[in-house]
């Protein structure tokens, strides 16, 4: 299933006229609207290749139907996601959920959807078939040495399948903790933890990052071994400077401040990636902006502010990715809607006026800091992410062109409506 650059244009020329007028008013009111364009035709976001299929919950599992039964069909997802918003040019794989088969035509199909491959990802929270040992009682940090072995071993593996395909890191999520008081010595696991990762570390490619995502609880419910930032910016640091942490939304325990972490994190040095998603509880993994939109832009404000003070490029100064799953939505859509929410954010966070809202700070005028901020926040540039869409080549409105087109349709008569696709 292709998306033909005709079908584009026939949709963005019947939705002209509306477009320009929206458009027209959100320029006028907003400065730099020009600049913030620019920007936004740079920033993608790359899409996880879990997160293409019906998630699921222990308690059930509802296939929508033509789902991607392999890589290829993955990247075919991907493609069709970039080419209506083309801000979705990266796919990030995860092993051995997938498993690239020939590279050369894995990469010929990536350039051919122009996608870039993300961070891989390693999988030691899970027992595959024909693995000798298990990880019932953790991965890099297990009392046993054959195990730790193991699960250093598959991580090794999964660099080299990033260094054939050309990504540049590797993020490790550990499920690794203790469900029960005593059943670890937390001492002892996070050295073993420690010592693991530097292993690992060892075996990284000169300019390749290594991302350390934090998570409060579950599947371990009493510790998890790398549970928040503090706990996983210690391991960044002791392992050196190709060491990073990843902030993922949902890992937090209930109100944390996330934009204080990130502020803090990028100030060190040691911000390296994102998995953008939602919650109301915890790690719900819900479409990203679609309960807390505010706390995402807030996020966003302290990612310029901080990337801007450190002059990085808000393009590629740090891995953005959506980490979502979901059981109701159609999960192209679901994409769809989590990459426009982040481009909303990041087009609110380059609004803000920064020299005014420094002043208000430096005279603690709340009141003022607040106005700045929200009022920010409630404008609506809905128009001017569309227009930036525009200029790249996508589409005026990705959701109902892909419902126009019947994309699902044409997926599930090319797949089958009972696949299900590797993964959680
Ligand atoms: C798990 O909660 C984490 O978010 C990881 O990023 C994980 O690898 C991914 O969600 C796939 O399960
Ligand atoms: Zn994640
Ligand atoms: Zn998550
Ligand atoms: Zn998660």
């Amino acid at each position: 299933m292709q998306i033909e650059n005709y079908q584009i244009e026939e949709h963005n020329s019947q939705l002209q006229a509306d477009h320009r007028r929206r458009f027209d008013f959100a320029a006028s009111e907003v400065p730099g609207a020009e600049q913030i364009i620019e920007k936004l035709v740079k920033f993608q976001v790359a899409i996880p290749s879990w997160a293409l299929g019906t998630g699921g919950t222990r308690f059930g599992r509802f296939s929508g139907g033509g789902e991607p039964r392999n890589l290829e069909e993955k990247m075919e997802d991907i493609g069709l996601l970039h080419k209506l918003n083309r801000s979705s040019g990266a796919i990030s794989l995860h092993i051995p959920w997938d498993i690239p088969g020939n590279i050369a035509s894995i990469k010929a199909l990536a350039a051919q959807y122009e996608l870039k491959f993300d961070a891989v990802n390693s999988n030691t929270f899970q027992d595959q078939p024909n693995q000798a040992h298990s990880y019932k009682f953790g991965s890099l940090q297990n009392v046993d040495k054959a195990i730790r072995k193991q699960a250093i071993e598959h991580n090794i593996e999964v660099i080299k399948h990033g260094i054939d395909l050309g990504s540049d890191a590797l993020t490790v999520w550990l499920a690794d903790g203790s469900t029960f008081p005593g059943q670890l010595n937390m001492r002892k696991a996070f050295q073993n933890t420690l010592e693991s990762l530097q292993e690992i570390y060892e075996a990284l490619p000169d300019h390749w990052k290594v991302f350390v995502e934090y998570k409060a609880y579950e599947p371990n419910f009493y510790s998890t071994t790398v549970g928040d930032w503090g706990q996983s910016l210690l391991f960044a640091n002791k392992l050196g400077p190709k060491a990073y942490t990843l902030v993922d939304l949902g890992h937090h325990l209930p109100n944390a401040n996330i934009e204080q972490i990130v502020a803090l994190l990028l100030m060190e040095g040691k911000l390296g990636g994102f998995h953008f998603n939602d919650s109301k509880y915890g790690d719900d993994d819900l479409t990203t902006g679609s309960i807390k939109p505010y706390q995402l832009f807030l996020i966003f404000n302290e990612l310029v502010e901080g990337m801007d003070a450190r002059g990085m490029d808000h393009a590629t100064g740090l891995g953005w990715m959506i980490d979502a799953s979901h059981n109701v939505k159609d999960p192209l859509e679901d994409l769809l809607q989590s990459v426009e929410a982040i481009m909303l954010a990041y087009a609110q966070a380059l609004l803000v006026d920064r020299k005014a809202l420094a002043e208000a700070q430096a005279e603690s005028d709340v009141v003022r800091c607040q106005e700045i901020l929200q009022g920010t926040f409630r404008t609506d540039l809905r128009a001017i992410v569309a227009e930036a869409r525009l200029r790249a080549g996508g589409a005026a409105n990705p959701i109902k062109l892909y419902r126009d087109l019947k994309v699902r349709e044409k997926l599930i008569s090319g797949r089958g409506l009972k696949t299900v696709a590797t993964g959680l």
